[in-house]
């Protein structure tokens, strides 16, 4: 790694061609996540979108997370697609979710890390962004307490509701909530997904069934919130989610009191998510994990996830040795999955790819607390994007491209973190 580190360390040309592609992807005030595959506005993509624009375009970062909250619910929740404009290449599209927001989208949200990221355009210029900020602020704070009210459990765990909730599609948590579900009236269905990229790097039909099985479900509830939670099979405490909400309303809350802002019950919010994190220890393991909230199972999966304990603002320093044993068994930075479980698969997705957006949270986490691991992973993130390109996702062990190509939250995540 050392050697092939300083053999190809001259990057100077990636700024502009990360520029290009949020550029390029850019329909009109929001960002595509990549042309073709993602046609519409995805939650967490924009977020980092708005981190990358940041870099050259403050005005254009402030209006991509404006956009995003004009498809707010008026319970709260910001969905996880946004379909602007149809478009026959994704399914599934509008119709499938059949959801009555303000913008028609779907009916499940992705972790909140727009309410960290709008304090950073905040602190990029706060005199420029004051106004802006107290206009979304009453709005971000709508969508945490959704969060709190509809996706936490007995334990103070937050959860999901649907793999693609997490943003982490086919990662093993799921599986034996998945396991649970009998998908065999879902009906015919045509993936587009497999159409852009090759299957063997996507879910498969049994996962799909699944997903499509869940929307069919939540949607004949006509997404109540408290029916879509009763009896739900699919309910998984997620660290994904838990981590990235607690590190929203931190910076949520020190930004509110900066700005002389109402913080209502943030601090006590926030108390009770610190709190909360224990709920997703696993003691067998010794690792932060996901757990099926219907039966307490574990997952017992060494994620990228259980990594953002840092992010969410945990000291945390027993999962340094973890963090250390995943960055010597993959070199190309922090493995979806741990190369040493049995069901690693080092192109598939969200079971062992590693994932640029991830490594961000995680590497900048780890720095923030003192953890020297963290400028490793930015140092294997620069390295892995600027040797195999803007891509979805990389192979962990080589390095190899993966998924759909110029992809906007690698090029930001460049500009913002990596490059
Ligand atoms: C479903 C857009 C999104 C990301 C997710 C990633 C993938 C979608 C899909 O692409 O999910 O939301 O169809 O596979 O898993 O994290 O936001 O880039």
């Amino acid at each position: 790694m050392t050697e092939t580190l300083a053999a190809a360390d001259d990057f100077s040309d990636r700024d502009a061609a990360a520029r290009d592609i949020l550029t390029q992807n850019d329909r009109g005030g929001y960002t595509v996540p990549t042309d073709g595959l993602y046609p519409y506005q995805w939650n967490w993509d924009s977020a980092f979108a708005s981190l990358g624009f940041a870099e050259f375009d403050l005005d254009r970062a402030w209006q991509e997370i404006e956009t995003l909250f004009s498809g707010q619910w008026d319970n709260g929740m910001v969905p996880h697609i946004i379909f602007h404009k149809p478009d026959p290449g994704y399914f599934p599209g509008p119709d499938v979710w059949g959801c009555n927001g303000p913008i028609a989208s779907s009916g499940i949200t992705q972790p909140p890390v727009a309410l960290s990221f709008a304090t950073r355009l905040l602190a990029a210029d706060p005199e420029a962004g004051a106004a802006r900020f107290a206009a979304l602020y009453p709005k971000m704070r709508k969508w945490a307490e959704w969060f709190l009210k509809w996706r936490r459990d007995e334990k103070g765990a937050i959860f999901v509701i649907h793999p693609w909730e997490s943003g982490r599609d086919n990662a093993p948590d799921w599986d034996d909530a998945m396991s649970g579900i009998d998908p065999q009236d879902v009906g015919y269905y045509e993936r587009r997904d497999t159409q852009h990229v090759d299957a063997s790097m996507r879910p498969t039909k049994y996962d799909y069934d699944r997903y499509i099985w869940l929307v069919q479900r939540a949607k004949a509830l006509d997404w109540d919130d408290a029916k879509v939670a009763e009896g739900n099979p699919f309910k998984v405490a997620d660290p994904t989610m838990h981590f990235i909400l607690m590190r929203g309303l931190r910076d949520l809350l020190a930004a509110g009191e900066a700005q002389d802002l109402d913080t209502g019950d943030m601090a006590a919010q926030l108390a009770e998510l610190e709190a909360g994190a224990d709920a997703l220890w696993n003691p067998g393991m010794g690792y932060y994990d996901s757990y099926n909230c219907n039966n307490g199972i574990w997952s017992n999966a060494l994620s990228n996830a259980s990594f953002l304990c840092w992010f969410g603002g945990l000291d945390a320093p027993h999962m340094e040795q973890h963090l250390a044993r995943v960055l010597d068994a993959a070199p190309y930075g922090v493995p979806s999955l741990a190369p040493f479980d049995p069901r690693f698969d080092a192109k598939r997705y969200w079971r062992g790819p590693t994932w640029g957006m991830m490594n961000m949270m995680i590497g900048e986490g780890a720095s923030e607390r003192g953890v020297a691991l963290g400028e490793e992973v930015r140092k294997r993130t620069r390295e892995v994007i600027g040797r195999y390109g803007f891509v979805e996702y990389f192979d962990p062990m080589t390095g190899a491209a993966a998924g759909g190509k110029a992809f906007t939250w690698t090029a930001a995540v460049w500009l913002a973190w990596a490059g």
